[in-house]
């Protein structure tokens, strides 16, 4: 890959998180409700998502760029740009400084390069395929704990209800071993597993922009990355389970004898 692609993802992602810091401290900003009463968006995702295609397609016109929040379509859609301008809107709307800018480029349903900024605390993580995870320009490494007991977990609570009962009970199983946190961006969790700060995460009914760049930092960390039920990752399913190999093997134990009913 060129490394242009690379740079110009993190040109994007300091764009649009100076968008989201310009505003996180006024109280400017509508709020639309997009499913549910915590599924929401504001212009600012917009501005941001504006800001982040235009650098994205004046560079590379002819990549698609796939966006929660507007996406470019070109003819050919072997490879594409997935954009979260904005992920953890429920978190910015309430002034809770946990959010991020998320893109990833795929070629072929494969993860190239990705790149999570948090603009709070100004968190730059990016990865290559093959080329390891940083973390403002260092290496870093997902965690070496091998124990499920006193280990940070996360986890995330559907948008959609039907999906509630699986995880309250696999969040039943795994509180008996652990505390859990929920902490409201997917692509700055995955980011945190990589950092090896969460020991393991795992939600479900993700959409494509919030994993896309998260994914990849996490594996290049040294996290295994799969489907909550241990099967490969799909970007398009978006349900994920990223833990380094002993905690994701314990914690894909739990997780699966909670959706046999064991
Ligand atoms: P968002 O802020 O861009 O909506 C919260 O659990 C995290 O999951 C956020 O990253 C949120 O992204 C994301 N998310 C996306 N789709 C979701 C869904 N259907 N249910 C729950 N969380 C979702
Ligand atoms: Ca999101």
């Amino acid at each position: 890959m060129s490394s242009s692609i690379l740079e110009a993802m993190i040109v994007a992602s300091l764009t649009g998180g100076s968008i989201l810091r310009k505003y996180f401290e006024k109280e400017n900003f509508s709020v639309i409700q997009k499913s549910v009463s915590y599924d929401l968006v504001t212009n600012i995702d917009k501005e941001s998502q504006e800001g982040i295609n235009a650098i994205l397609t004046q560079r590379f016109p002819d990549i698609p760029v796939i966006g929660e929040e507007g996406s470019i379509q070109t003819g050919r859609q072997t490879r594409a740009f997935y954009v979260d301008p904005l992920d953890g809107t429920f978190n910015f709307v309430h002034h809770y400084p946990f959010f991020s800018v998320s893109l990833g480029y795929w070629e072929e349903n494969e993860p190239v390069a990705g790149v999570v900024f948090d603009p709070i605390r100004r968190d730059l993580f990016f990865a290559q395929k093959g080329e390891g995870a940083f973390f403002n320009g260092e290496r870093i490494y997902a965690s070496d704990r091998t124990s499920l007991e006193g280990s940070y977990l996360v986890t995330g609570f559907p948008y959609k209800e039907g999906k509630h009962p699986r995880i309250e009970k696999e969040i039943r199983a795994v509180m008996k071993l652990t505390d859990l946190r929920v902490l409201g961006s997917a692509a700055l969790e995955l980011c945190y597993v990589a950092k090896g700060i969460i020991d393991g995460y795992w939600e479900y009914d993700l959409s494509s922009w919030d994993l896309a760049g998260g994914v990849l930092i996490a594996q290049e960390a040294g996290a295994v990355v799969t489907n909550p039920s241990g099967v490969d990752f799909n970007l398009f399913e978006g349900d994920v389970l990223a833990a380094p190999p002993v905690i994701h093997q314990k914690l894909l134990e739990v997780i699966k004898s909670e959706q046999l009913g064991i």
